[in-house]
């Protein structure tokens, strides 16, 4: 392949489909699929600040629609597009309680189930701060004739079949990985398409800042306080978008550590385990980094037992990661804990 030339998200994902044997080619439709949904979001997310001009979201616009609020219109888009597709049985969302089936398109059984979150960070929107959609795939476990099950869904992250997200940003870039590296696409709005602009990802074995919401240092626990001591007494560079995407997104490429342990507001953390936890543990290792829970568990061998658990965790360069990790045992060894 020349290198020189550019590469679209479809003929990557194409390309990449011979490295398995048994691919059908199901699982690169879906992510094409995805593709085509993260560039129907980003046209509404990069219009967002004409919301005040057309409409505020919640209320009529002047032509007398209903003006959505963009996680939701996200949220939609995502399951039309995977449900049109065929390739997909069933989603779980972060939008909605329950998975959602999908009815079997001209008899055929899909064997793939799809979980998102279609807009995290949204707080952020109206204030353009970067956001992102986040999704993972896994390969259905009940019987193919059937409608998908609870249990499609709830499967450790170890199982993930691909995982990814777009950052809706200065760029709007995908990164995805099938198990086989990351690699990231670029948005050309000339021309529609993604196109590779970061081969074969890595993360930086450590890196200068650390990413927690400091705001809440009086609620975590003590060894966390104390990590947190820890990180500032190194010099570190504190940075915090409050937008999981987007820190994730800095961390993968300029290395560091992010964190959102428990606080006394959420005992088990907040971010979910199902759609933005396992993701991006998937990711962030995929790239050579490390995922674990603040009880210093590995995040994607943690077992879920519902669609919504929340998680916390501590993500990022690997040498970092295990720093944290040393640091938390030896302040619970000596202080009792
Ligand atoms: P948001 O509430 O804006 O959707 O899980 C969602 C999330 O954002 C993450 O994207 C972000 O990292 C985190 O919550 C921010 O939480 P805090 O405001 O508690 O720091």
């Amino acid at each position: 392949m020349d290198t020189n030339r550019i590469i679209t998200l479809d003929e990557f994902i194409i390309s990449r489909q011979k490295d398995f044997s048994y691919a059908t080619g199901e699982l690169t439709d879906l992510l094409r699929d995805i593709g085509v949904a993260a560039k129907i979001v980003n046209r509404e997310v990069s219009r967002a600040g004409l919301v005040s001009i057309l409409g505020v979201a919640g209320q009529e616009n002047h032509s007398g629609d209903d003006v959505q609020k963009l996680d939701v219109y996200a949220n939609e888009k995502l399951i039309d597009c995977l449900k049109n597709s065929g390739e997909c049985c069933g989603v779980a969302s972060e939008e909605n309680t329950d998975f959602i089936p999908f009815p079997t398109i001209e008899s055929k059984s899909a064997k793939y189930v799809v979980i998102f979150d279609p807009l995290d960070g949204s707080s952020n929107i109206d204030v353009n701060v970067s956001v992102g959609t986040i999704f993972g795939i896994y390969r259905r476990k009940s019987d193919p004739t059937g409608p998908c099950e609870l249990g499609d869904f709830l499967q450790k992250g170890l199982d993930l079949v691909a995982a990814g997200y777009v950052i809706y940003g200065t760029s709007t870039i995908m990164v995805y990985s099938t198990g086989r590296g990351v690699n990231g696409f670029t948005l050309d709005p000339s021309i529609g398409e993604f196109c590779l602009s970061h081969r074969d990802i890595q993360i930086p074995a450590r890196g200068r800042y650390y990413s927690v919401n400091q705001g809440y240092y009086l609620k975590f626990d003590v060894e966390m306080r104390r990590y947190i001591d820890y990180c500032s007494d190194l010099n570190l560079r504190l940075r915090y978008i409050g937008s999981m995407v987007s820190d994730i997104h800095r961390t993968l490429f300029k290395g560091g550590i992010f964190l959102y342990p428990n606080t006394r507001k959420y005992p088990n953390g907040k971010l979910r385990l199902l759609y933005e936890c396992n993701p991006m543990a998937f990711l962030v290792e995929q790239a050579g980094g490390k995922a674990i829970t603040t009880q210093l568990e590995r995040v994607l061998e943690v077992d879920p037992k519902e669609l919504h658990q929340r998680s916390t965790i501590v993500i990022g360069s690997p040498e970092m990661i295990e720093e944290m990790q040393e640091f938390v045992q030896r302040y619970s060894a000596v202080s009792g804990l």
